[in-house]
């Protein structure tokens, strides 16, 4: 038995459980998933039994309970050094957990607009103003990462890091709602759902059953 066990929710549209499963398959450790399909009447109580703060993603290491995705990266990093899930510099690294913790605290609108549904797709070529900034910082905030530590592959600081791990879900909704993107983003867009790891939950996802049609792109009012 696997001695790390991964809570998530649905593949399709759980962008923290994306994140923390992501952050686990970047440290390289050896982890059993469980999902508990969201909005239904028995989530909650389901969430509950095994997650402090009643949300997935939440990280189970014998007793110790690890909730939060930023908390499950930090967690595995301090367990995992070899995996140099962060980059290597402190000034890189700096900038690669501002970014992580700005995804994580900030840009409301891309997610409260554009849920994450990975098998959705339609086409917003004019997205909505809070969303239309958020794609501006985004922009800003890749191409920064990318021209200072970047020159060694294509991710924000070169090799895939946890910055990449944090900004995937929203590489995902890029794809989803076709939203308009410059050159250098929209190829940074194209490296992360290319990655291995994205590409096989991204796979997931597509086989799931349970659909939550406010969540789904489709249903959005643009
Ligand atoms: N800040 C948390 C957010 C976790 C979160 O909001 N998870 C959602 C799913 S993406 C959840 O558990 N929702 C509970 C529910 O739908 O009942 C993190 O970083 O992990």
């Amino acid at each position: 038995m696997a001695s790390f066990i991964l809570h998530i929710g649905n593949k399709n549209y759980s962008s923290w459980s994306f994140r923390g499963w992501l952050a686990c398959r970047l440290a390289g450790i050896d982890f059993e998933e469980r999902l508990i399909p969201l909005d239904r009447p028995e989530t909650a109580a389901a969430i509950a039994a095994v997650s402090p703060n009643k949300r997935v993603p939440c990280l189970e290491h014998g007793s110790v309970r690890v909730w939060d995705t930023l908390a499950i990266a930090e967690y595995l990093n301090e367990l995992r050094p070899d995996a140099a899930m962060w980059p290597e510099s402190p000034a890189a690294r700096a900038m690669a957990r501002s970014l992580a913790a700005e995804m994580h605290s900030g840009f409301m609108g891309i997610r409260n607009r554009c849920p994450m549904d990975i098998r959705g797709s339609v086409s917003v070529p004019n997205p909505p103003v809070e969303v239309a900034a958020d794609l501006a910082r985004l922009d800003a905030a890749w191409a920064t990462a990318r021209t200072t530590f970047g020159a060694a592959g294509p991710y924000l600081f070169g090799r895939w890091t946890l910055a990449d791990v944090f900004f995937a879900p929203a590489a995902s909704r890029c794809r989803t709602y076709g939203l308009p993107l410059g050159a250098a983003a929209a190829a940074y867009v194209e490296a992360v759902l290319s990655h291995a790891d994205v590409e096989a939950w991204s796979a997931a996802a597509l086989k799931e059953p349970w659909r939550i049609p406010h969540e789904d792109a489709a249903e959005q009012p643009f």
